[in-house]
């Protein structure tokens, strides 16, 4: 068996794993693993990961999770294009700073937005108003830090060339766009930022991979989406307790 990705579209580092694969021209089995349907909670998949998480990359017997060392081990292992993880010290170190920074002011913020419009509601419940507001609040804080720190006025994030780190970015920031909030209305620099990434993957590609999340308010509308089981709706109500 060749190499064999686990994802759900409708998540950000599923989708960063994915655009990169297809980008890159790598050949790879799609496993889709439905978190709607409660698939990430299946026996098969616990063998897989036992943290029930996406995305998964699957390389005979070699297992790797996280998004961030799927994209390594792919820019490695495929030889892909040197602007994706340059191979000088000082541009990778800073893919690697970024990487940091956005581990702790990005992934766990952005997201929210999903669990706000569709997943607290599918399941019944909301997401308390405090953390509403404290969650927009804290995305400000947190593109502020993003523009004036580390995009400044580059194309990309560590210059003139997309990187996977812009990738990851890219993929989060995607999220509450497709769930109402344009995160980069009133941002010049991140809005000249997100036209070179929609420039550099290609209108085909960009549609493929975020047609899913971009319908997602619409089949909330009309109640098409699938209800968790009620197994998943259990880890579900612990992931809403830790939104901060
Ligand atoms: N840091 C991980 C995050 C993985 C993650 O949180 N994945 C979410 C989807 S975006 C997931 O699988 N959630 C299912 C669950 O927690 O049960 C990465 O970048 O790969």
């Amino acid at each position: 068996m060749g190499l064999e990705l686990y994802l759900d579209l409708l998540s950000q580092p599923c989708r960063a794993v994915f655009i990169f694969a297809k980008k890159n021209g790598i050949p790879f089995q799609l496993r889709t693993v439905q978190f709607l349907k409660g698939q990430n909670c299946s026996k098969e998949f616990l063998q897989i990961n036992s943290l029930q998480k996406l995305p998964v990359l699957k390389d005979g017997d070699f297992i790797l999770t996280e998004s961030s060392a799927i994209l390594i081990y792919l820019s490695c292992k495929y030889q892909v294009a040197d602007h994706w993880y340059p191979s000088d010290l000082q541009t990778r170190s800073w893919i690697h700073e970024y990487l940091g920074w956005h581990a702790d002011n990005i992934r766990n913020i952005f997201g929210v937005t999903l669990w706000i419009r569709v997943l607290a509601p599918l399941i019944g419940t909301q997401v308390p108003e405090e953390k509403v507001k404290r969650n927009r609040t804290y995305m400000d804080h947190a593109l502020q830090q993003l523009e004036s720190k580390f995009l400044g006025d580059k194309p990309f994030l560590v210059g003139q060339q997309v990187s996977l780190a812009d990738l990851m970015l890219l993929e989060e920031l995607i999220q509450p766009v497709a769930l109402g909030y344009d995160v980069f209305v009133g941002r010049p620099q991140l809005a000249a930022w997100r036209g070179c990434m929609e420039a550099s993957l290609g209108t085909e590609l960009w549609q493929e991979a975020h047609g899913p999340i971009f319908n997602i308010l619409e089949q909330m509308t009309k109640k098409t989406l699938p209800v968790p089981p009620p197994e998943s709706q259990t880890n579900m109500l612990f992931h809403i307790s830790k939104i901060p």
